[in-house]
């Protein structure tokens, strides 16, 4: 062979040893793959719950049987999971809520207050199709965090001054309930000069009056939503800060070390170095996002928390804006490609309103759902419960046969059996809201069994793991 030929003969060797690390890249790459899966709701939605209960029912998937609607499940394709959320320094507390809604009598996990994270690994066979290109086997790495609903609250602060904030927060406090719970506070803040020399005690004396007034305004019976800033909300936080709720924005040049002053630098640092952390690293960089929403809450409060709750949800999903001008798609290349808005708590009413569930579910979000389709993300509504609490029960009525609920009160722990009433699929008229049609009530957990889970221990878990993740499973 001359040189020419030789030559020829070598690079033909580098091309092909090129072609087969690539092609044990490619094969590397697919066997293990990674899902990120933002779980988003407010205070109560009921993540922690939802997390504990589908990493439970993934971790038992190869044997159990309790997802009969997620296919790679159902079709015996999954070889088993593992739980490596101990590799994290904040794993989440899986066998402390396992072990509350074992125990007899059962109870609902605490209220969470700090961050934690999930990483299970499922391995699974692939379907027949693509076995003999890609390999028998394949693990699918799932990251989920937990985190207080409240820190959700500040997201839009990331937007927005402190002037703008103040005007957001102005707007809010001129409607009711917030304008008459408010009157005393709002009259404190009318009364200083905001250009003066900061008086550091009176700063805090309004801070705290201000963290009071925002847990009044969550509790019964105003249950509001938008309560900014969020970390106000839970116990041992120090967070010095309030808006500055006035008529007109004081004129002038911020003198230097004024009251303002000082307000709007800790309203900056508490963006910068508190919620903006936060975000970036765990809301700037997931794949697929789960908005939980607990509708039945706002049927029973009324009006005023509907409206509350509608505009503090859209608020939260318009940062994280999928389009074009959301701030975290400037800093970061989206990769959401998918989005399931799940009405909570579907155990609280019967198997026939589920789809009148989805339905008001569907009202509440419209605004934030229309932005995600105009943008091209695939997004769906469905009524789910995470852990199915009640039984379905027949009652005799006037001769017509009623469907009920049989369950445990979550206040007294009394076992009751009722028509918990119908969920609207429009918008309820000013009176329906104020005759207190809608009374759904809370129920106490069914215990959930360590194994032999089964289909009837949730609502569509199935079928949301399905839509969130089925397509990963090839
Ligand atoms: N019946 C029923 N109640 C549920 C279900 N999921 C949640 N709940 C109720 O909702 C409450 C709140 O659920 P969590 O999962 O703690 O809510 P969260 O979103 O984690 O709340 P924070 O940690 O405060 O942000 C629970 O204490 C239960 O009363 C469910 O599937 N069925
Ligand atoms: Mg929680």
């Amino acid at each position: 062979m001359g040189i020419g030929g030789r030559l020829k003969s070598w690079i033909g060797d580098q091309r092909v040893e090129q072609l087969r690390d690539r092609l044990a890249e490619l094969a590397e790459q697919s066997t293990e793959h990674h899902l990120r899966l933002a779980v988003t709701g407010l205070s109560q939605s009921g993540k922690t719950v939802f997390i504990t209960s589908l990493v439970h029912h993934l971790l038992h998937a190869h044997r159990s049987g309790s997802l009969p609607f997620f296919d790679v499940a159902a079709g015996g394709r999954i070889i088993g999971s593992r739980d490596l959320s101990a590799q994290s320094s904040n794993p989440f507390p899986l066998q402390q809520a396992l072990t509350g809604l074992g125990q007899e009598p059962p109870h609902w996990p605490a209220s969470t207050r700090q961050l934690s994270e999930v990483r299970l690994a499922i391995r699974y066979r692939r379907p027949p199709g693509l076995r003999r290109v890609l390999g028998e086997s394949a693990t699918l790495y799932l990251d989920i965090i937990d985190y207080p609903g409240e820190w959700l609250l500040d997201l839009p602060m990331l937007e927005l001054g402190f002037e703008q904030w103040c005007e957001n927060q102005r707007r809010l406090f001129e409607r009711e309930p917030r304008l008459s719970v408010a009157s005393s506070w709002l009259a404190r803040v009318r009364e200083v000069d905001w250009h003066a020399s900061a008086d550091p005690a009176l700063l805090q004396e309004l801070s705290e009056s201000f963290a009071k007034l925002l847990q009044v305004l969550r509790s019964d019976p105003y249950a509001l939503s938008l309560l900014q800033p969020g970390r106000c909300l839970l116990p041992g936080e120090l967070v010095q800060l309030f808006p500055l709720v006035l008529p007109t924005w004081p004129a002038g040049e911020i003198p230097d070390g004024s009251f303002l002053a000082l307000l709007k630098a800790r309203y900056e640092r508490y963006r910068e170095q508190v919620v903006r952390p936060f975000y970036l690293q765990h809301f700037s960089r997931f794949d697929r996002q789960l908005v939980l929403v607990d509708c039945l809450k706002t049927l029973n409060r009324g009006e005023a928390c509907f409206t509350d709750m509608q505009r503090a949800l859209n608020g939260i999903l318009q940062s994280f804006n999928y389009g074009r001008n959301g701030f975290l798609r400037r800093l970061f290349k989206p990769r959401i490609d998918r989005v399931l808005f799940a009405s909570t708590k579907a155990d609280h009413v019967t198997a026939n309103q589920h789809h009148n569930l989805d339905r008001f579910l569907e009202l509440m979000i419209q605004d934030a759902q229309r932005d995600m389709g105009f943008e091209g993300i695939e997004t769906r509504c469905m009524a789910i419960a995470s852990l199915r609490s009640t039984q379905a029960a027949e009652a005799q009525v006037d001769g017509q046969t009623l469907s009920c609920l049989r369950g445990w009160r979550k206040d007294s722990d009394e076992e009751v059996a009722l028509f918990p009433g119908e969920v609207p699929t429009e918008l309820p008229s000013a009176d329906d809201w104020t005759q207190e049609r809608f009374r759904f009530i809370d129920f106490a957990p069914r215990r959930l069994p360590q194994h032999e889970l089964q289909p009837s221990h949730h609502i569509r878990l199935d079928q949301l793991l399905e839509y969130m993740t089925g397509d990963q499973f090839r």
